[in-house]
């Protein structure tokens, strides 16, 4: 498995978005998102799947890769790249019995805590998602913001490319950046922006600019 571009992670799923997921993530990779998350904790089953059919659609000619949240069954179900799990999902290990070598396998950590606690798991990672950096209405139980410091001493701690999440878009994503991230996650700086092009083409240049 070849590590996917991590610069701008977009986390989109129907309820986050403004606009249809297929036109918000349509304008988000037009304006320089580099790979899709598709999170819906509270979707019917079959509807992700037919998410992640329609994204798979969008995206794979596009050479983007598609990361399903938490379902290991709807990865295998859509043919999609990856998943990204949580510290109560499946552990990465088995995810990894079940996907295989070849797809792409994120873990969130929060804490040194979480890191210890991952220690044997995160062997069978390809990048993690620290968080969450800033406050987010995004999800209730994402814990208390950890900051760009709380990012820095996770990251130390861990031998994987990371995406730092929570509360990140333009004018704050330029500090994780410096401070090691690979790239930078977002949910409502793209999904619930009047224009999720230009959110995103705008982020993308704060990002290089840090660079
Ligand atoms: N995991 C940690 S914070 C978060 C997730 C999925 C939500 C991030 O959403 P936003 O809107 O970018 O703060
Ligand atoms: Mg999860």
């Amino acid at each position: 498995m070849t590590l996917p571009d991590l610069s701008l992670y977009l986390v989109a799923g129907r309820p986050a978005c403004s606009r249809s997921l297929e036109e918000t993530v349509a304008a988000a990779v037009r304006g320089g998102v580099t790979i899709v998350q598709l999170r819906d904790p509270d979707g019917a089953t079959r509807d992700l799947i037919a998410d992640a059919g329609a994204l798979l659609n969008l995206l794979r000619p596009l050479g983007i890769p598609l990361i399903i949240n938490d379902r290991v069954d709807v990865v295998l179900a859509t043919g999609a790249d990856g998943v990204h799990l949580g510290q109560d999902d499946m552990t990465a290990r088995d995810a990894r019995t079940v996907l295989g070598p070849d797809r792409i396998i994120g873990l969130s950590v929060g804490s040194s805590g979480e890191v210890e606690g991952s220690r044997e798991d995160l062997r069978h990672v390809d990048y993690v998602g620290i968080g969450p950096i800033r406050g987010t209405s995004t999800k209730a139980d994402a814990g208390a913001a950890i900051g760009v410091d709380g990012f820095q001493k996770v990251l130390s701690l861990v031998d994987r490319p990371a995406v730092a999440i929570g509360g990140l878009g333009l004018g704050s994503v330029g500090p994780v950046i410096r401070a090691g991230a690979r790239g930078v996650a977002v949910v409502s700086a793209i999904c619930g922006a009047d224009d999720p092009e230009t959110a995103a083409r705008r982020i993308r240049e704060e990002i290089a600019a840090a660079r």
